[in-house]
């Protein structure tokens, strides 16, 4: 059984779209450029499955979680249907707001009481926010993440500057996850699967597309980075073997030691935005 169609944003200068299924942005091409989001040609459009590309939501654990044993991978999020609780506009962006509550009993390996609301907000930029609440009457912590996938020209032509310095968790390397260092702008030259210590602005210089794509974030301490090159692409079935070169994955979030906190009826909201500058 497939998805409904995606709930279409029509704004004055950009247009985008969005499932309730997950709460996934699917889409979203600011006016004057080719589509910024990318969504694989092979993306599974059926309840209860991740659909690859857009922006999924990651929430309340980051693959396997911390310990490394819980499933599914990234959390129960990006798989439940959220509710729809307004669309419209603020007169610039196109804004859809989502909602989604669990409580205690519902998932053993996360076992709170949260409320969760997230805000798309699209025009000629690109505006998320992700609000969670404890509503438990206990302290508990989470990760989260807003998985998005840039489409980008040529992936090997791509620069991303701002994560300089900044230390990283190597999930690619072959010995296991090992800390290293980055030194000046990241290329990509093969599997790239980094957790960066980084709450900076990124900048994805796209040679092919003649593009800057600018990232901006708040209360936002990691930064993953994600390209899964060739072989790895070919094991994803819902991954086109042709595809890896148009995507690179650059995303906000709190993951690992950056994991929020929230006491009981304390709140955290993140912020991930981004815009399009032509590249001179
Ligand atoms: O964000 C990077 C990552 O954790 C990679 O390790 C890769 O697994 C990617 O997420 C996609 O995960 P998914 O569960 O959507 O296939």
């Amino acid at each position: 059984m497939s998805l409904p169609p995606p709930i279409p944003l029509v704004a004055r200068n950009g247009l985008g779209s969005f499932y309730e299924h997950g709460a996934q942005l699917s889409s979203w091409t600011p006016a004057g450029h080719t589509p910024v989001i990318w969504l694989s040609a092979q993306a599974v459009l059926e309840p209860g499955t991740a659909i690859r590309g857009g922006v999924p939501i990651i929430f309340p654990w980051f693959g396997a979680g911390r310990s490394g044993e819980l499933t599914p991978a990234h959390g129960f999020a990006r798989t439940s249907t959220w509710a729809l609780v307004e669309t419209g506009t603020d007169g610039e962006h196109a804004v859809a707001v989502l909602a989604l509550r669990g409580e205690r009993s519902e998932d053993p390996q996360f076992g709170h009481a949260f409320s969760a609301r997230y805000e798309i907000r699209l025009g000629d930029t690109l505006q998320l926010s992700l609000s969670v609440e404890n509503t438990d009457n206990q302290a508990w912590s989470f990760e989260e993440a807003l998985h998005t996938y840039l489409r980008v020209g040529d992936v090997r032509r791509v620069l991303v500057q701002g994560l300089d310095g900044c230390s990283y968790l190597d999930q690619a390397d072959p010995q296991g996850p090992l800390v290293r260092q980055q030194t000046g702008d990241l290329a990509f030259t093969g599997e790239t699967d980094r957790i960066y210590a980084s709450s900076t602005s990124i900048r994805v210089i796209d040679d092919s597309l003649d593009r800057v794509i600018v990232i901006e974030k708040e209360h936002s301490a990691s930064t993953v980075v994600w390209n899964p090159w060739i072989d790895k692409a070919h094991r994803m079935s819902d991954f086109g073997d042709d595809e890896w070169p148009h995507m690179l994955c650059i995303e906000g979030g709190n993951l690992r030691d950056s994991a929020v906190c929230l006491e009981p009826g304390q709140s955290h909201t993140m912020r991930y935005s981004a815009h399009v500058e032509a590249l001179v």
